[in-house]
């Protein structure tokens, strides 16, 4: 590194002094906390993207957003060039930046891990960011840290993309890294021409009319804003919009969105019992969550909840439909067998696991944090994965596609019915549709809406595919949610010793009861979760592990 690059990063970093007594972890979802500690983690997450894009000599992205989290807060995450998430490889990198004690120790870090990684700041590869950030109020002073901490080394350049979704953010990286045209309007030319064809190639049953508008909760947040843009280019979906955070008592996230609802299972702000037995989906802060729900009567404020898991079981249901109208005993189709499986977390409800086996898929585990379910999701022709809480994407693989676009040159003559070639054209269709990079609130939203109209399925129909098991999650504060280790994606405690021996002992007390405990990578708790066969039994398994956890390492126990 030659002088005039020490001295930029010295003279820059020196104008972000990190604040005191802070550990920053790149957990779950990249680095987040309170807004108002984050500038320095910011500007150095601008140099590691910089480094970054110099290493892969490509486009890498930058996101400011703490996605369901409160208004207060913010946070940041790296995109890969696929789109993905940064590779875990980089993450102690991330977490020793972001705690670098002053600007020499910074200097120094960045000179050693540059050498083991072969980078070399010569300034003439022309590093490029592209830059994104929710409606927090807070994201435009991060912006301006990350464009600092990008511009401190030499040769970089931050493409500011404004206010964008998250899973938008990703798509235009991985689009833009492909050669790909990548602007906002390349995104929803893309999703609305993709989905106009599906619908174009649905049998014609239609779900009843009352049943046709879809009434969405935008949580306040950028999600409210793109989805207008988004339907104005689409023909043959209802759309109305709440929570669109116009108004100046919608708060980000507050009482309303996916996170809020699939946790409390309450009816959000803004839906109340003019909404008994409608369609209703809530996104969540940045748009890269989905959840379906239903107000099932006028007399309680609870909802029934249309999770991830049950997203998940309707566009499994679906490709695994159109692989067999493709795979007809006997013709040259059963030469490739493409290998659909499915990716879930422990927070999967047993009930959607048991229906997913039953329909004869292959379901996996994974960690929580969709960087592991994508990673799995990978090892498919055709990988499903979603988080409970609505987040997750389908996955095609090259191999898969490029059979796929033969067949389609294969069919071209085939009759106009053929139900070959619309099983094949459908699903390359849902491959242009669902975002291939990372879990995306509103492509997976046309994909249902395709999908029931396609099935001709009420909300109803498609909640009956199987009954959840009750369930409830709790959060628990401890002295050092960092003691904890866990096992088997999770489900299991190695340390503290002792404690998973309890959790068995207290589950085996419930019919069909399952419950774990694990750290929270966004949050300074520890997650408890328990299913059980009624929701009494659910509530006192979770409230009995809480107490285990409280006895291991809570606050109390010290
Ligand atoms: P943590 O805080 O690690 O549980 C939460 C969600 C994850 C994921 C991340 C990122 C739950 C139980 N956990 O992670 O699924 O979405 O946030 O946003 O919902
Ligand atoms: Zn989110």
């Amino acid at each position: 590194m030659d002088e005039k690059q020490k001295s930029l990063l010295l003279k820059a970093s020196s104008q972000f002094p990190i604040p005191p007594g802070v550990k920053f972890s790149y957990g779950t979802a990249g680095f987040r906390a309170d807004a108002l500690i984050l500038e320095s983690t910011v500007f150095r997450a601008g140099i590691l993207a910089a480094m970054r894009s110099m290493k892969t000599r490509s486009m890498i992205g930058m996101m400011i957003t703490a996605s369901h989290n409160k208004i207060s807060d913010n946070g940041v995450k790296i995109a890969d060039p696929s789109g993905g998430m940064l590779t875990q490889q980089w993450e102690p990198f991330a977490d020793a930046l972001a705690n670098a004690p002053d600007s020499d120790s910074l200097l120094r870090l960045i000179t050693d891990f540059s050498k083991k990684e072969n980078i070399v700041f010569d300034g003439t590869f022309r590093a490029e960011i592209l830059l994104g950030r929710d409606t927090r109020p807070s994201g435009e002073s991060l912006l301006e840290a990350a464009k600092q901490g990008i511009h401190s080394i030499v040769g970089s350049v931050g493409i500011d993309m404004g206010v964008v979704t998250t899973p938008q953010l990703h798509w235009m990286v991985r689009a833009r890294n492909k050669g790909m045209k990548g602007s906002e309007l390349d995104y929803f030319e893309q999703l609305s021409s993709s989905f106009r064809c599906i619908m174009d190639l649905n049998p014609g049953g239609s779900v009843n009319s009352v049943d046709n508008k879809l009434i969405v909760d935008g949580s306040n947040g950028v999600g409210g804003e793109k989805i207008e843009s988004l339907t104005k280019m689409l023909d043959g979906l209802n759309i109305e919009l709440r929570n669109s955070g116009a108004g100046v008592m919608d708060i980000l996230n507050e009482g309303v969105g996916a996170d809020f609802v699939q946790k409390e299972k309450v009816v959000p702000d803004g839906f109340g019992s003019n909404d008994v037995g409608k369609r209703c989906a809530s996104l969540d802060g940045d748009a890269d969550r989905l959840v379906y729900f239903i107000v099932p009567s006028a007399d309680t404020n609870k909802i029934d909840i249309v999770d991830g898991d049950k997203i998940l079981s309707l566009f499994a249901l679906f490709v695994k439909e159109q692989l067999s109208i493709m795979n007809i005993k006997g013709s040259e189709y059963n030469s490739y067998q493409p290998c659909l499986g499915v990716v879930q977390t422990a927070y999967a409800n047993g009930a959607s696991t048991h229906y997913l086996k039953e329909l004869g898929l292959a379901v996996t585990l994974t960690p929580t944090g969709v960087k592991h379910l994508h990673r799995k999701s990978e090892d498919y022709d055709i990988g499903i994965y979603f988080e409970a809480n609505g987040h997750g994407t389908i996955l095609f693989s090259e191999k898969f596609l490029s059979w796929l676009e033969d067949k389609r040159e294969e069919l071209a003559s085939a009759p106009e019915d053929s139900q070959q070639k619309k099983a094949v054209l459908r699903l390359l269709a849902v491959s242009n549709l669902i975002n291939q990079a990372v879990g995306d609130a509103l492509s997976g939203l046309l994909l249902v809406e395709a999908i029931l109209q396609y099935k001709g399925w009420s909300i109803h129909d498609w909640n009956a595919l199987y009954q959840d098991l009750p369930s409830r999650q709790l959060k628990v504060i401890v002295k050092d949610r960092t003691a904890i280790i866990t096992t088997n994606a999770e489900t299991e405690v190695l340390s503290p010793m002792g404690i998973q021996e309890a959790i068995n002992a207290e589950t085996a007390k419930y019919p069909q009861g399952r419950s774990f405990m694990r750290p929270s990578g966004t949050e300074d708790v520890v997650r408890v979760y328990a299913e059980a066969s009624t929701q009494d039994a659910a509530d006192s398994l979770a409230n009995s592990v809480a107490k285990l956890v409280d006895k291991y390492l809570g606050i109390s126990n010290s």
